[in-house]
């Protein structure tokens, strides 16, 4: 029996690496100091690791930016706009990432049903070739720094090539055969180092694959355990129950990583058993989760699935890597102590990893008391007052009275806004300056009154920004938020918040998502205060800017013992009171975003019809009691909206914006198809990368959108929201999308 770790948090204990990137790119350090700071950083992880006692270590499981794009560098698949530059330089891979003057960013988007977002590999137009072995790179320098014999991490070649795009569906296995004899050699180079384990992921194996494709699959490690030997090979899958176990399970491999938490591995390998010549990985600590695991219960299933599978050996781990938690809990000083005490992150998830070992192999009395210590933990936030009284969701009604026709005819004549009318998505750019304000504030260094002096101050500049720049619909900036959902788990009963608790969420950008650990209630207004004043500034209309409860849940870390739709619906009621708060205001636009909603789909396909009725109920309950003449918007990001298309059309927002600009005309088609008739802003570029668009490549988003969207329907705004760009960025584009829109205006409007 072995302790395993699948992927440990790159950022760092105060996201120090982070720290180091962005500096990098401002030209504030050189390159040599960021991979100094990087390796130090990856030393001191790999360190804890080993004092941790963990037995398997990973090693490779580092970026710069993120896992898939360094797979995808390491084979030379770059882009052609990228292919003038050496495969080989860091400025290449992070252009690629981020986009550069004359290319945009290559595609981003979520890590299967996770806020982790990966950037898009693009084969069309590519040679592949082994650039780099990191792998190798990370195995050498573990061993000869530490001397510590890791387990390399890889992405597998089937998720890899699923993942990517650029090529015909039916190309699918020319891509990987094209890709496999790289595959080996990795693999036969990280042999001839003497590397014993290899973790190699397919979380694709949680999908829902065709039988063509799962013959691929066999096809693929048949050939790997053919031309590579001496190695262990690990198939790692996680989130999800593994489809067709039975043929996964007989991959001519050394083992197979199982999540015991998410999805029912549990019943197959009870029902099918497990093959005795095997190793298999228990997925068991959440890895996805910062809530402390019930020891006993945790071994409880450990010994179910020892019992049931009876493989040659057992591998205690979590279900999935690290990078989804926060580092450790141990610097949260302001929290109340029942919600730390009922914590874990990753090194604290280290620790049960390695008890839970220790319990299996020498018996639970060899760690009665961290039994004992984590049984109280839980029983006491059970009993706190964040569980004490239940919330009732009674409200039947979720729609809302009058059809979208007739209410359209309402909000236009209040409302009077020109054709094709240009607004933003909520967030303004959060400057040094806000930042800095803000921590000061929050240090008690300033006073709530200069705190508050100074975000009126920020709104009041911005108004007249967005007046000069002649936008139609204005926001208020939310430069009183730190993040979408962090700032109503800061004030809606039930959440926690941590100071340091960070998880990746794109290339350099954190998010610290709330703790949800009780029963949600609505105490006060949260946002009107703000609005209201941003409204008196101007005759034109400032939208209500809400997060809806889908992305609520999905962006907090859920305890495991609540109801996930019940509380769902908590969050809905609560929004609810917020929404007519800001009706009673006088605000006439209320946003109420749901960004989440496409990636919080469950991997399962036979899980969506209830995963969408619950998203589309409590959305309702937030928005469905407003009067006819308040226009409700939504927003979402990223692609593949298809699948989702009866959620979104059962949303029932007047007018909905989404983000486009990095999978280009793929959406308007999804839209055209399905006939929508309820308004909609299609973003006309993209916000993720610092470059300014030209007003001729706007016209031609525009025009795209127009072939199939009416005029009437259509919305002009950029495709998310701009907290995360530069002042001078912001205004010179929006600029450019105002003047656009005006001559999209001339055009299309005199054409009718
Ligand atoms: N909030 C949350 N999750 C998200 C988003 C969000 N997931 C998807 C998408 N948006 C990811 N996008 C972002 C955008 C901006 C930032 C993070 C994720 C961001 N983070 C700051 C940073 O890392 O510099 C936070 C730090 C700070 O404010 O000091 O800007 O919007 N929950
Ligand atoms: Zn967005």
């Amino acid at each position: 029996i072995l302790s395993s770790n699948l992927g440990y948090p790159r950022i760092g204990e105060k996201r120090e690496w982070k720290r180091a990137i962005e500096a990098f790119w401002q030209g504030d350090i050189t390159e040599k100091a960021l991979k100094d700071q990087t390796q130090k950083l990856r030393l001191d992880n790999l360190k804890k690791q080993k004092e941790q006692g963990i037995d398997l270590i990973p090693v490779g499981d580092f970026s710069f930016y993120d896992h898939v794009l360094d797979t995808a560098v390491a084979f030379n698949i770059i882009p052609k706009r990228f292919q003038h530059h050496n495969p080989s330089e860091l400025s290449t891979y992070f252009a690629i990432a981020r986009g550069e003057k004359d290319a945009v960013a290559a595609e981003m988007t979520k890590w299967f049903n996770t806020n982790y977002h990966y950037i898009v590999p693009e084969l069309n137009d590519v040679s592949p070739q082994l650039v780099e072995n990191r792998a190798l790179y990370y195995y050498q320098e573990a061993k000869e720094e530490l001397g510590i014999d890791g387990k390399p991490v890889i992405v597998g070649p089937v998720t890899f090539v699923k993942l990517a795009k650029g090529y015909q569906e039916n190309e699918l296995e020319i891509w990987i055969n094209r890709l496999l004899p790289l595959y080996e050699q990795v693999l036969t180079e990280l042999a001839e180092a003497g590397t014993r384990w290899v973790q190699i992921d397919e979380p694709i194996l949680g999908t829902n694959l065709s039988e063509k494709e799962l013959q691929l699959v066999e096809k693929v490690y048949q050939r790997l355990d053919n031309n590579v030997s001496g190695i262990q090979l690990i198939i790692q899958t996680y989130f999800e129950t593994v489809q067709h176990y039975q043929r996964i399970v007989k991959l001519p491999v050394h083992g197979i990583g199982l999540d015991f938490v998410h999805g029912d591995n549990l019943s197959l390998i009870q029902k099918y058993g497990f093959p005795a010549d095997k190793v298999l990985g228990a997925g068991i600590i959440n890895g996805r989760n910062v809530w402390r695991a019930n020891l006993e219960d945790k071994y409880q299933l450990l010994e179910a699935i020892k019992e049931a599978a009876n493989p040659q050996s057992l591998v205690v781990q979590g279900s999935c890597s690290l990078l989804h938690v926060p580092v450790t809990k141990q610097l949260e000083e302001k929290l109340d102590t029942i919600v730390k005490d009922g914590l874990s992150f990753a090194d604290e998830k280290l620790v049960e990893i390695t008890l839970l070992s220790s319990a299996i192999k020498e018996g639970k009395q060899s760690v009665a008391s961290a039994f004992e210590a984590s049984e109280n933990a839980i029983n006491r936030l059970d009993q706190s007052n964040y569980r004490n009284q239940s919330v009732e969701v009674t409200k039947q009604n979720v729609k809302r009275n009058v059809p979208f026709a007739e209410r359209k005819v309402q909000q236009q004549k209040d409302l009077n806004l020109p054709i094709l009318p240009t607004t933003t998505i909520g967030s303004l750019p959060q400057t040094t300056e806000v930042k800095r304000t803000r921590t000061k504030w929050r240090k008690g260094d300033i006073s709530d009154e200069q705190y508050n002096q100074f975000v009126q101050a920020e709104t009041r500049k911005w108004i007249q920004i967005q007046e000069d720049l002649e936008l139609d619909v204005l926001v208020h900036g939310e430069f009183e938020r730190t993040d979408m959902v962090e700032y109503f788990g800061e004030k809606l009963k039930g959440f926690a918040v941590t100071e340091y608790g960070w998880v990746q969420s794109y290339g350099s950008r954190c998010v610290k998502p709330p703790l949800l650990a009780g029963n949600v209630e609505w105490e006060k207004p949260i946002t009107v205060k703000e609005i209201a004043y941003a409204q008196s500034l101007t005759e034109k209309p400032v939208k209500g800017m809400l997060t809806g409860p889908v992305t609520i849940l999905n962006w907090s870390f859920v305890h495991e013992e609540l109801p996930r739709f019940t509380v769902q619906d908590q969050i809905g009621l609560a929004l609810e009171k917020e929404v007519l708060a800001l009706e009673e205001a006088g605000v006439k636009i209320i946003q109420v975003d749901e960004p989440a909603l496409r990636e919080g789909l469950p991997l399962d396909k036979l899980k969506w019809p209830a995963y969408f009725d619950a998203a589309v109920r409590a959305f309702g309950l937030a928005t469905s009691t407003v009067k006819p003449e308040t226009q409700i918007h939504t927003h979402m990001c990223y692609s593949e909206f298809g699948e989702i298309y009866e959620a979104i059309d059962g949303l029932d927002a007047d007018v909905i914006s989404i983000e486009t600009s990095r999978s280009h005309g793929e959406m308007v088609e999804t839209f055209e198809v399905n006939h929508y008739k309820k308004d909609i802003g299609l973003g006309v570029y993209d916000i993720h990368s610092p470059r300014v668009p030209s007003v001729a490549e706007l016209e031609v988003n525009i025009k795209r959108a127009l072939e199939t969207i009416e005029v009437e329907q259509f919305w002009i705004n950029p495709d998310c929201g701009l907290k995360t760009r530069k002042e001078a960025e912001t205004i010179a584009a929006l600029e450019k999308m105002v003047e656009a829109a005006k001559l999209a205006r001339e055009k299309y409007v005199s054409i009718k």
